[in-house]
């Protein structure tokens, strides 16, 4: 499926669109409904709701040599397309291109990511994003770099993903002037595994902390605070049982009233917590802990998930979605004109007209 959920949302005159609640909820309420209506309008129906409903996919497309899971399979820009179109089409919503690795130094990774020059990590991603919009895909450049960012959305990004928790004041005023959405996403220093990153008082409490934190100042370089995101940086700067803990959190970030991106899929704290001994799984054999952190993360009420496995993940969520478990679905359902149960209505935040892909 090309574009997904959230342009599903598109509606002419830039109206919320009519919210149902997803098919079994509404076979609960009239079973001599779904028995009359045609196989196929029920299916339609369906699909409309638990798309409407459901937490988004992002897909993961590293333009990379050393990502830790696909570094250097998509180097080429054609092979690079390729991934972009595949994982749009197993359901992706948005599609994530990055051109440096954020691979933390420490036991895991060893020296970490290697730093590439901004002339350098636009090349790699620029040419990838043209194309990618071009074929009418949403796309988020994933970059701490304000350059990068600049031409990304140049050429069409609509998200920037900056996983240094708005480190760059020339990035944050990039974001303010061009009005894309922007992920805040949890870290401390390069996002090292060791001691003093890895000290917190209460982890949560404290990556919340930091993260709001983190918006207030983007808001004071002019960002708009509807634009914002949160992303608790699961394997940044925290150790595996931290990651463990901020994902069984979810909740707590999803009540600051932001939207909350959750990034668990194929990370190394998946095959850590679920290794009793011996050498854990490489990142290609962690897909069953990854779809099992997108529905933690779904149920907790993320708007977005970040994954390599989209087919998967799009049926695991599907699911939530369709049996009214996701946060957002059970908002929804309670009251269908509630704009939080598919674009999630920000408390303290009114009148405000939220990007339809959201
Ligand atoms: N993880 C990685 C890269 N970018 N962005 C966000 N917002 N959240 C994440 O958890 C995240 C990210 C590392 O994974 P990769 O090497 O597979 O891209």
């Amino acid at each position: 499926m090309i574009g997904g959920a959230p342009r599903s949302e598109d509606s002419a005159d830039g109206a919320p669109p009519v919210v149902e609640a997803p098919l079994v909820a509404s076979v609960t309420r009239d079973p001599s409904a779904s028995v009359a209506q045609p196989e196929a309008q029920q299916r339609e129906a369906w699909c409309r709701a638990q798309r409407e409903a459901r937490c988004a996919v992002w897909g993961v497309l590293n333009v990379t040599p050393d990502s830790f899971s696909d570094g250097g399979r998509f180097l080429d820009v054609d092979a690079a397309v390729a991934h972009g179109l595949a994982l749009a089409a197993a359901g992706a919503d948005v599609i994530d291109v990055g051109g440096e690795s954020t691979r933390p130094r420490g036991a895991t990774y060893g020296e970490g990511y290697q730093d590439v020059s901004a002339d350098e990590e636009r090349a790699r991603v620029v040419p990838v994003i043209e194309r990618l919009v071009a074929a009418g895909l949403v796309v988020s450049v994933d970059t701490v770099k304000a350059d990068v960012a600049e031409a990304a959305i140049a050429v069409g990004a609509r998200y920037v993903n900056d996983v240094s928790m708005g480190r760059s004041e020339r990035l944050l005023e990039v974001c303010a002037r061009r009005g894309v959405e922007l992920v805040l996403m949890h870290n401390r220093g390069r996002g090292e595994v060791r001691e003093p990153f890895t000290v917190y008082g209460d982890v949560i409490a404290d990556v919340r902390d930091e993260l709001l934190a983190a918006a207030d100042r983007a808001c004071t370089f002019g960002v708009a605070r509807e634009r914002l995101w949160l992303d608790p940086g699961l394997g940044f700067a925290k150790t595996a049982a931290q990651s463990g803990a901020l994902l069984a959190a979810t909740a707590t970030f999803v009540a600051t009233g932001l939207p909350v991106l959750v990034g668990a899929s194929r990370k190394s704290f998946l095959a850590a917590l679920t290794t009793a001994e011996g050498p854990v799984a490489p990142p290609s054999e962690r897909l069953g802990g990854s779809i099992a952190a997108a529905v933690i993360a779904a149920l907790a009420g993320a708007r977005a998930v970040r994954v390599h496995d989209v087919a998967p993940t799009r049926q695991a969520l599907a699911l939530v979605g369709a049996l009214g478990l996701g946060a957002r679905s059970r908002a929804s359902q309670e009251d269908p004109r509630s704009d939080e149960g598919t674009r999630g209505g920000r408390p303290g935040v009114e009148g405000t007209k939220e990007a339809p892909w959201r």
